[in-house]
């Protein structure tokens, strides 16, 4: 079967990006199940850059296909910060989720409601030839003060879809997996992956 490497150390990116793509007919290969250990520095100044950078790095590592995301939270009452710095949003080295989320209600506190925000989410495929196909996605709720829900990951139990009245940890996932910025680009990737697997 044709195989695709899942480039990400996250667990709970693994978890939805192994379920968007379960329809296609390839073998879905995560870092731990080829024993790959490997960090990659996301010293770019876009997602575009650092989505790149890890797809590259884990295919030159693994010999696969490797599909990578590079994604965040963007504020609009912090002028769109963390942004691609989401994963770092947090000053002390080995914070948490959970230490992210309350630094950031901590410095929204006296910014007027509501707290307007986006997800967005780069992913990016290497190809053979060392050709890098990038699309994205984004979806738009607001931050609310208090946390809700224990699914998903990262920043989900203080994002809220307004229109559902639900945070995005309050979705189940095959909820989370229509509405996501993640489930978007992924939509954008299929066909992409279907051309380069001749699916
Ligand atoms: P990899 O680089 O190994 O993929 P990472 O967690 O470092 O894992 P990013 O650099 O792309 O990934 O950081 C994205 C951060 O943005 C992530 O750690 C979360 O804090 C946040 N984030 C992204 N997508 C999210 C989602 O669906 N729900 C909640 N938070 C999310």
């Amino acid at each position: 079967m044709k195989k695709l490497l899942i480039a990400t150390n996250n667990k709970g990116k693994v978890k939805e990006l192994q379920d968007l793509l379960k329809g296609l007919d390839l073998e879905l290969l995560t870092p731990a199940d080829i024993n790959l250990d490997l960090d990659v520095e996301e010293d770019g100044t876009t997602y575009d850059e650092n989505a790149a950078k890890k797809a590259i790095a884990f295919a030159q590592a693994s010999g696969l296909i490797s599909l990578a995301d590079d994604s965040g939270l963007e504020v609009d009452a912090f002028d769109g910060a963390p942004g691609l710095y989401s994963a770092r949003y947090h000053p002390k080295p080995g914070a948490k989720d959970a230490d992210r989320r309350a630094y950031m209600l901590e410095n929204l506190k006296d910014k007027p409601r509501p707290w307007t925000a986006h997800f967005h989410a780069t992913i990016a495929i290497s190809a053979p030839q060392n050709d890098i196909q990038i699309v994205d996605g984004n979806c738009y709720g607001e931050i609310i003060p208090e946390e809700r829900g224990d699914n998903g990951f990262g920043y989900d139990p203080i994002f809220l879809f307004p229109e559902l009245n639900k945070t995005m940890a309050e979705l189940g996932m095959e909820e989370k997996n229509r509405l996501s910025h993640r489930a978007k680009a992924v939509m954008n990737a299929i066909p992409i992956l279907k051309k380069i697997f001749g699916l």
